[in-house]
């Protein structure tokens, strides 16, 4: 069942939501916001609170705005702020993209649907402040002074309005949790540029772009005459039955990939881009599955601070040529929200329960990315702290004392760890473009529901890149998007090999080029074999005449570029040291042969002492 208290729910809830009979205007929130001059009260034409005294309400609210930094200098936007409150505290997983400012409200007039102390969704109204950002293109400047927040059209979504009721920004693909004081912190949020905004900077272009992040800090107050508490509610989780108790980790852990809803430009570098998606997830299997933060201790199933791990990635067609453009290094996933999950189920922040969906936004998906190289994929397992011996360093914790962050990389080169593309690679006339994304999840029965990708478009204006989602988000890996395997032919094939150490898979073609020449393509994919790939032999007849042989593994490095060879009846790359296949990764080969294709098995060699694995594939024998 969804507890969607839109569409009426029994229980508690009922109890806590009693049937609306009284609608009424709100009090001011604080008092002294009534004070005379202040935009709130300019903004006389507001419409009154349409919020009932029956329904769990917010108050005290502060709202928290950031802006990117490096987007707006790319946009050309500059933000100048007024009327800002102290800094309010925030969430301790609050990510911000740039300095943070911080506006008290000033009238309190919004509705939540709280279930067990857990926050399903904003139900209507309106928060006012005093004060706001004005974000200025050029010399065309949009004034956020006494801006509300609103309750979005879609669930979990907030409009960003000017006082004089421009809807401006989008904010989404929120995070928010209730403590056990029953504060509310909503926080993460993803703000988007309007059209509206777009327009009004003279810049329609902008329309989509993620520019910066919301977070909204408030008291949850449950209605007039209500005996209970936010905090009785928040009790009332330990005792409610739940469906699968928060402690139990029984049953088969499956995290499907559902959706990567905006694709962005986050930075630039000289002629390189920085591209970053959200990304949305749902417990589709049948036990509760680990969502620690990490260093927040060690927890039940594994004894560590065990969290899912989400990589994304770019790869393009040219010319009947499938290759990998670039990846992203490990954004650590640290909290849940657990929403639309099944009744009674666990829905604690460090725990995604059955059923439950989860987001991570552009803005959050953008920064504290750490290494790839310090996860097995396949054990699920993140080398730090405790694991695999106590004072394993790590990207986010490199002196002692171990098991604490000291370094959350925000002194590092826009580049690094991101997703990187070139100008002229984002560029190329009658290319396709694909966007992957994937949730490493330990233990997780099926990992090609956890990955999924979507061909994107990109478009230029000026300096910035956007990227139209062109196709619907497809779960699978990425290489279906080269060859489907729903549609494989003699000469398309693609092949998914699912080994006790991990997954690879081939997607390849022949391509008849008529004058007896073939033009082979194959991309090699490591989704996760632990030991890693060291090198391919593909069968060819002794009389086949192999041309144009080609290597591309998506960098700018040729140091690292496997060589060929050949003999014994085989064409063979092999990595040289240090420079295996790593998990999450493809190689791309491919040359022109004097034969047509059939159907055998290529031999892929593990990078540790292994067997090698044999994947059907098309060779030119
Ligand atoms: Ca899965
Ligand atoms: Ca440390
Ligand atoms: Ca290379």
């Amino acid at each position: 069942m969804i507890t969607d208290f839109k569409q009426g729910i029994p229980g508690l809830a009922a109890t806590l939501f009693a049937s609306v009979t009284a609608i009424s205007a709100c009090s001011p929130n604080p008092p002294e916001a009534a004070s005379n001059g202040s935009p709130a009260e300019a903004r006389s034409s507001a419409p009154s609170c349409e919020v009932s005294e029956q329904q769990t309400q917010l108050a005290d609210v502060v709202t928290t705005l950031a802006f990117n930094s490096r987007v707006l200098n790319e946009l050309g936007v500059t933000v100048e702020w007024t009327g800002a409150t102290k800094a309010a505290a925030q969430h301790a997983l609050s990510i911000w993209p740039g300095p943070a400012k911080s506006f008290a409200g000033t009238s309190a007039c919004m509705a939540v649907d709280v279930i067990d102390g857990h926050l399903e969704d904003f139900l209507s109204g309106r928060i006012a402040h005093r004060g706001g950002p004005t974000l200025a293109h050029g010399k065309l400047g949009v004034s956020l002074a006494g801006f509300e927040v609103r309750v979005g059209s879609e669930p979990r979504t907030f409009d960003i309005v000017t006082a004089s009721g421009e809807r401006v920004l989008l904010g989404n693909l929120a995070h928010y949790q209730i403590d056990a004081t029953g504060m509310l912190d909503v926080f993460n949020v993803d703000l988007t540029a309007t059209p509206a905004l777009a327009a009004r900077w003279g810049a329609p272009q902008l329309a989509g772009t993620v520019i910066g992040t919301l977070a909204l800090r408030a008291k949850v107050t449950l209605p007039r005459g209500g005996a209970k508490s936010a905090r009785a509610a928040v009790e009332k989780t330990a005792a409610a039955p739940a469906l699968k108790d928060c402690n139990d980790f029984s049953g088969d852990i499956d995290v499907a990939l559902t959706r990567i809803g905006s694709v962005q430009q986050q930075g630039r570098l000289g002629d390189k881009v920085v591209i970053t998606p959200s990304a949305t997830l749902k417990n589709v299997g049948t036990a509760n599955v680990p969502w620690q933060a990490q260093f927040s201790g060690s927890f039940p199933p594994y004894n560590v601070d065990q969290h899912p791990f989400l990589v994304w990635s770019l790869f393009r067609e040219v010319g009947g040529v499938f290759a990998p453009l670039g990846y992203s290094d490990v954004k650590h996933a640290f909290l849940t929200i657990n929403n639309n999950c099944a009744a009674g189920s666990c829905r604690i922040g460090s725990v995604l329960g059955l059923g439950c969906e989860d987001v991570y936004g552009v803005g959050t998906n953008g920064t504290h990315l750490a290494p790839r190289s310090e996860i097995l994929p396949h054990a699920g397992t993140w080398a730090h702290c405790n694991f695999p011996t106590p004072g394993t360093p790590s990207h986010f914790d490199q002196v002692a004392p171990f098991c604490s962050e000291d370094n959350d990389g925000s002194n590092e080169d826009v580049l690094v760890h991101r997703l990187v593309a070139s100008d002229a690679e984002l560029s190329v006339a009658g290319a396709n473009y694909y966007f992957a994304a994937w949730y490493v999840v330990r233990d997780d029965i099926n990992i090609f529901n956890s990955m999924g990708w979507r061909k994107i478009v990109p478009s230029r204006n000026g300096t910035t890149w956007s990227f139209a989602l062109a196709t619907a988000f497809r779960a699978g890996s990425v290489l279906d998007a080269f060859v489907d395997p729903a549609a494989q032919t003699p000469t398309r094939v693609n092949t998914t090999l699912k080994d006790a150490k991990g997954s690879v898979q081939i997607a390849a073609t022949a391509t008849d080029l008529g004058n007896g020449k073939f033009s082979y393509v194959y991309v090699v994919m490591n989704h996760d074999f632990d030991p890693n790939l060291g090198a391919i032999a593909l069968p060819v007849g002794a009389n086949v005449t192999i041309e144009q042989p080609a290597f591309n593994d998506g960098d700018e490095d040729s140091t690292n570029d496997w060589t060929l060879s050949r003999g014994d009846g085989e064409l063979s790359w092999a990595a040289p040291k240090g420079t295996a296949l790593t998990w999450g990764k493809a190689i791309t080969l491919s040359f022109v042969a004097s034969s047509a294709s059939s159907r055998g098995n290529a031999r892929l060699t593990p990078s540790d002492s292994g067997a090698a694995l044999f994947v059907e594939t098309v060779l030119a024998q």
